[in-house]
């Protein structure tokens, strides 16, 4: 499992605070802390400053990127804002996202083409939000299609179903994680990835629900997420159920684990 650390994200309080305080301590220190725990990229998002997200974003990823190695990952859904803050990142970022929305996809395909930076490729399109695996597939198809067809190399696309809150429709779990088998199925080679804590917005008990639908995503064979890596027993499920899942040659990651102290259950 890819892991991308969600938690430097304006859409949380005290973040917003830091960010617009430009409190480099506070986001140093939560690139840090992700990193730590196992983020292979990190998340950063701005997307609540109107007017202000170019210049929040791009001090987020030198922040982040004068604290650890980890690359960012840059989530906006504005193509201006993921162009200009690619410049100022070094390395390889992460772009989340482009989508079938033919302002982003116009936008972002000069920015990406002839790199090697990794692409989330979102399910949305000019007609809105999709609610069914078959909406999903339709964008999906049409989203990878072009990308390979712009010589993005089928491992650097990572396609998001998107992930909707469970309270807003009773399917949108199973038509979600039916969309990550067919995408893999459809796709060889291909990486999938989802805002896993979307799924559980306006319920209780979030990380007890974020944890068990990660499981079952898993076993659809999503294999990189964006989530609070933070989360102890999050990270030691992801272990076991990629272990059950066949997905961990003679249970070697497992047994790491285990020997590393990082499972802190039963
Ligand atoms: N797809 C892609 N990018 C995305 C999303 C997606 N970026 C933003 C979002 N969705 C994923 N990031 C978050 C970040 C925080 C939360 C939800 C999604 C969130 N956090 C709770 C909080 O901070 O209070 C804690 C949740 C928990 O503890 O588990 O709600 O879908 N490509």
């Amino acid at each position: 499992m890819q892991i991308v650390g969600e938690l430097i994200n304006a859409s949380r309080k005290k973040v917003r605070e830091d960010i617009k305080e430009k409190n480099k301590e506070k986001i140093a220190d939560l690139a840090k802390e992700q990193h730590e725990a196992g983020a292979d990229f990190i998340d950063v998002n701005a997307g609540t400053f109107v007017g202000k997200e170019e210049e929040y974003v791009k001090w987020l990823v030198q922040t982040v990127q004068e604290k650890v190695d980890t690359p960012c990952c840059i989530d906006s859904p504005d193509p201006k804002v993921v162009e200009e803050a690619v410049k100022v990142h070094k390395g390889v970022p992460m772009v989340n996202s482009i989508s079938l929305e033919s302002d982003r996809y116009n936008n972002l395909i000069p920015v990406i083409r002839g790199t090697d930076m990794k692409i989330i490729a979102l399910c949305m399109s000019d007609e809105g939000m999709p609610y069914t695996k078959d909406d999903r597939m339709k964008i999906a198809d049409k989203l990878v299609n072009g990308l390979l067809s712009n010589n993005i190399d089928i491992k650097n696309i990572y396609v998001d179903p998107l992930v909707q809150p469970i309270g807003s429709g009773d399917n949108l779990g199973m038509e979600f994680l039916n969309s990550i088998e067919a995408i893999h199925k459809e796709f060889e080679g291909i990486n999938t990835i989802c805002g896993l804590s979307n799924i559980s917005f306006g319920i209780p008990k979030r990380k007890f629900a974020n944890q068990t639908f990660m499981i079952m995503a898993i076993t659809k064979g999503l294999n990189s997420a964006i989530l609070n890596p933070l989360d102890k027993k999050m990270m030691a499920n992801i272990v076991a159920a990629e272990m059950l899942a066949g997905k961990d040659q003679f249970c070697g990651k497992y047994m790491d684990a285990y020997r590393n102290g990082l499972f802190e259950v039963e």
